[in-house]
């Protein structure tokens, strides 16, 4: 058994857990931020078996979509004078971990 972890957009969770529900996959959706943007995203829980990973892993890229971002470019990272007030930046579509899961225990 593996457990995906979906660091999604905000914009997109709805989209996602729903057709990953209508494919018949259970999630878990967690309210968490971003540590660079500080910004929320939304990081789903997906257990399921691992022959089922790659066809969940469709349904994620399928609905999450990447998205360019301006960011206040601090004086820490550009000292030059010269330098733009805002960086761009691209965000997702999605950030994706899977692992092994040890045991699967439901009471
Ligand atoms: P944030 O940490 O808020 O990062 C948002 C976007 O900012 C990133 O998009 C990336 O384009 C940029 N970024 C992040 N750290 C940077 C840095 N040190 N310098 C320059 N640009 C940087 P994504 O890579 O698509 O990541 C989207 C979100 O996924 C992240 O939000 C974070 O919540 C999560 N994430 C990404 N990589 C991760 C990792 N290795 N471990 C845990 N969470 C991760």
């Amino acid at each position: 058994m593996k457990l995906i972890i979906a660091i999604i957009n905000r914009d997109d969770a709805n989209s996602v857990t729903r057709a990953l529900s209508k494919s018949g996959f259970s999630s878990t959706r967690l309210s968490t931020t971003g540590g660079f943007l500080m910004a929320g995203n939304v990081t789903l829980l997906i257990g399921l078996e691992e022959s089922k990973v790659p066809q969940a892993l469709e349904v994620i890229r399928e609905h999450s979509h990447s998205r360019k971002q301006m960011i206040p470019a601090t004086t820490a990272v550009t000292p030059n004078a010269y330098a733009p007030a805002n960086v761009e930046v691209t965000v997702g579509g999605a950030t994706i971990f899977v692992v092994d899961v040890e045991q699967f225990q439901r009471f």
